[in-house]
């Protein structure tokens, strides 16, 4: 661990945490590269967290995700709440970011020092995208950002899980692509708390719409108790149905802390990121160990198929576990 860049992050966290936005963006980036500098205030960073309203935005690429978002950060600006945009897109580095804020700079809120907008580049995060941008949203929560919507392309598995990481998700349709229901295709129709059916000046978003709540109502288990997922109607070029999106964020928000949802969503977070980092761990502790001459005979004894490769694996592992226990196969064999 690098002292010096260790004092360098408990200066950047103070001076992050103060509203200094080149050091909440260099924060970032410190976690992200996985360097001393966040190593050593990631236990600071992540005591602090808890206060933000964590939203998820996804759904199809074009949907108006990033238009939305935009959208979305004048409503909160306008309560005067601070709001932060984390835009992830795996497909492309830096371009999506860029693109949104652009937009963001080009819809007057330029020179405003409580709107943050940062882009998560898969070549630059170290641990994975999923783990870069939960550290992200951890260090904008501990900087006291009221908002942090955090913009998924809705496209995977891996962007789902990223965005679940908000409590609150808003799953974007839009009307007219001939299938009306691409939140189901996509699998995102299970983690919608809102759906919003964007573009709705476009013809068919009467029967998007309908359809969308028809599907929502076959859902089981939805019992009295139950968030009722609203499908709200919006367009985000001109604000129509913004007010009312934020609005139900913030009722989202309130039920999920009036129910004690918020607490068990955190419970199976904190499992997940526990889980996850724990796998990376033990293989970062373990590589040296498996690999080597003894690895090498059992990839020649797959390769042969004298082993599969289920076998070949759970001797590593037994080995790894009891490396004074010798092992049936290679040279190193002595019972
Ligand atoms: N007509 C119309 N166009 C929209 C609306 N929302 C977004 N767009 C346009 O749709 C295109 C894609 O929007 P963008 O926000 O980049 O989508 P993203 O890929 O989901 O982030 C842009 O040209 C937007 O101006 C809307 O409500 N109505
Ligand atoms: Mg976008």
């Amino acid at each position: 661990v690098n002292l010096v860049e260790v004092t360098q992050g408990a200066d950047l966290l103070d001076r992050a945490a103060r509203g200094d936005i080149l050091a909440v963006s260099r924060l970032i980036t410190a976690f992200e590269c996985g360097s001393s500098a966040g190593a050593g205030v990631v236990g600071d960073v992540y005591a602090r967290t808890g206060r933000a309203k964590v939203v998820g935005l996804t759904g199809v690429p074009g949907s108006g995700k990033s238009t939305l978002a935009a959208a979305l950060v004048r409503q909160f600006r306008e309560l005067g709440q601070t709001v932060a945009v984390v835009a992830v897109d795996p497909s492309s580095s830096i371009s999506g970011g860029a693109i949104l804020g652009d937009r963001i700079r080009m819809n007057a809120v330029a020179g405003d020092s409580g709107v943050f907008v940062r882009s998560m580049a898969s070549r630059r995060a170290l641990g994975g995208l999923a783990a870069a941008t939960a550290d992200a949203v951890a260090v904008l929560d501990a900087c006291g950002w009221d908002v942090v919507i955090v913009e998924t392309v809705g496209a995977g598995q891996a962007e789902v899980e990223i965005a679940r990481l908000a409590p609150t998700v808003i799953v974007v349709s839009v009307p007219g692509l001939g299938d009306e229901i691409q939140a189901i295709k996509a699998g995102l129709l299970e983690i919608a708390d809102i759906h919003v059916v964007n573009k709705s000046d476009h013809p068919g978003a009467h029967r998007a719409t309908t359809e969308l709540r028809l599907m929502l109502r076959m859902k089981p288990g939805t019992d009295a108790g139950a968030w009722p997922t609203p499908v709200l109607q919006t367009i985000a070029t001109d604000g129509t149905g913004l007010a009312e999106l934020r609005q139900t964020v913030e009722d989202h928000q309130q039920w999920l802390r009036a129910t004690g949802e918020l607490a068990r969503r955190a419970r199976t977070g904190a499992g997940a990121r526990l889980r996850a980092i724990t796998g990376d761990l033990l293989l970062r502790r373990f590589r040296n160990s498996i690999e080597g001459p003894d690895f090498d005979r059992l990839v020649d004894d797959v390769v042969n198929l004298r082993l599969d490769p289920y076998t070949a694996a759970a001797e590593i592992v037994s080995r790894l576990i009891r490396p004074e226990e010798s092992v049936k196969s290679g040279a190193s064999a002595d019972d």
